[in-house]
């Protein structure tokens, strides 16, 4: 059985700069033994200092104490490259550093994603994931296929920077039941926008359904341009992708029943861990 570390309340990205300048360590975690808790400080730390060859003990020793691959990625790994995103927000990283610390998130995911797919165990569907063009961020859509294959899906990933027509020619060949666009930058987003348009254009919008992602996607963004889900994390992306093949077979792509059927599953995450904080 494995250990259970909550791990939505540790995103506090205060904390984390502040009691790590000082002290590399901070009050997270809290539920952890205090040894597990010492080493995912020293995961986090191996993140943020891009230190890739040791990446591989950590994890392995973590996964050794019974913590899951789902907890290391939403815990600790999640909190240092976050860290590593403020610091060359603020100017204190510069990419070689950044190209360091994705090494390392590479790194670990190599070793966790085999375990999280091994999870799989029926298949429900094809699902075609990609990272639009012009963008060559992958660690966040990386996790929502390993994420979607454990749940059953097939995955097809198209890769990085995928041309419109390339996600085309994959809903063709694949017919997936979803597809999904990820992108990390502010200039790359609307390449989901044009996607969307051409998959419109050439006559497959209700053949598939439409999910978005990465940093700067919202709700709003996904309202805006007619996709029919969003998710910030890959872990809402496979209740909503898992929802539309069970709960809303039926319904077509692109249908506006389809996106409002979404934003209830939102509302229900939300009352469930309202209900979660009280109790
Ligand atoms: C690592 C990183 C890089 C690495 C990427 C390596 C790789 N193989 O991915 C490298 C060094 C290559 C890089 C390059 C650049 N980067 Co960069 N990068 C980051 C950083 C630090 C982390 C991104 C990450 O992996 N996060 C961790 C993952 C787990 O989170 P995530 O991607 O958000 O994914 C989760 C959700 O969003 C969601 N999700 C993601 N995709 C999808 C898809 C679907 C369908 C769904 C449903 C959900 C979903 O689920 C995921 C898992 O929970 C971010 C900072 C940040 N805060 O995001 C900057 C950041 C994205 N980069 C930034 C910039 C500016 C760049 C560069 C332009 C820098 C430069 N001057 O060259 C280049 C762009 C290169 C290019 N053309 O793409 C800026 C973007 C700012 C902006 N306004 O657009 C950021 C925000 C940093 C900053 N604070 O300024 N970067």
């Amino acid at each position: 059985m494995a250990l259970v570390i909550d791990t939505d309340k540790e995103n506090d990205l205060e904390d984390l700069q502040y009691d790590i300048e000082d002290s590399r360590k901070t009050d997270r975690w809290s539920d952890a033994p205090a040894e597990i808790k010492d080493i995912f400080h020293e995961l986090e730390w191996n993140i943020i200092d891009g230190e890739h060859t040791g990446t591989n003990e950590y994890i392995k020793t973590l996964l050794g104490r019974d913590i899951s691959p789902r907890t290391l990625i939403a815990g600790p790994m999640a909190a240092g490259i976050a860290e590593v995103g403020r610091r060359f927000k603020m100017d204190e990283y510069f990419l070689p550093e950044v190209m360091m610390s994705a090494k390392c998130m590479q790194v670990a995911l190599g070793v966790l994603k085999p375990l999280i797919v091994a999870e799989k165990t029926e298949d429900i569907g094809t699902v075609v994931v990609g990272t639009v063009q012009g963008d060559l961020h992958d660690i966040g859509k990386k996790i929502v296929a390993m994420m979607m294959e454990a749940a059953g899906f097939t995955v097809v990933d198209l890769g990085v920077s995928v041309p419109p027509e390339d996600f085309i020619a994959a809903i063709r060949k694949h017919k997936p039941r979803i597809v999904g666009f990820s992108a990390l930058l502010t200039t790359t987003m609307n390449m989901q926008w044009e996607t969307l348009k051409l998959i419109k254009a050439e006559g497959l919008r209700e053949v598939v359904k439409v999910f978005v992602g990465g940093a700067p996607i919202s709700q709003a963004w996904c309202d805006k341009i007619g996709a029919d889900a969003y998710a910030s994390d890959a872990l809402i992306a496979v209740d909503k992708a898992r929802a539309c093949i069970f709960k809303y077979k039926d319904v077509k792509g692109g249908d506006p029943k389809l996106h409002a059927d979404m934003l209830v599953i939102d509302a229900e995450r939300e009352a469930m861990k309202a209900k979660a904080a009280v109790g």
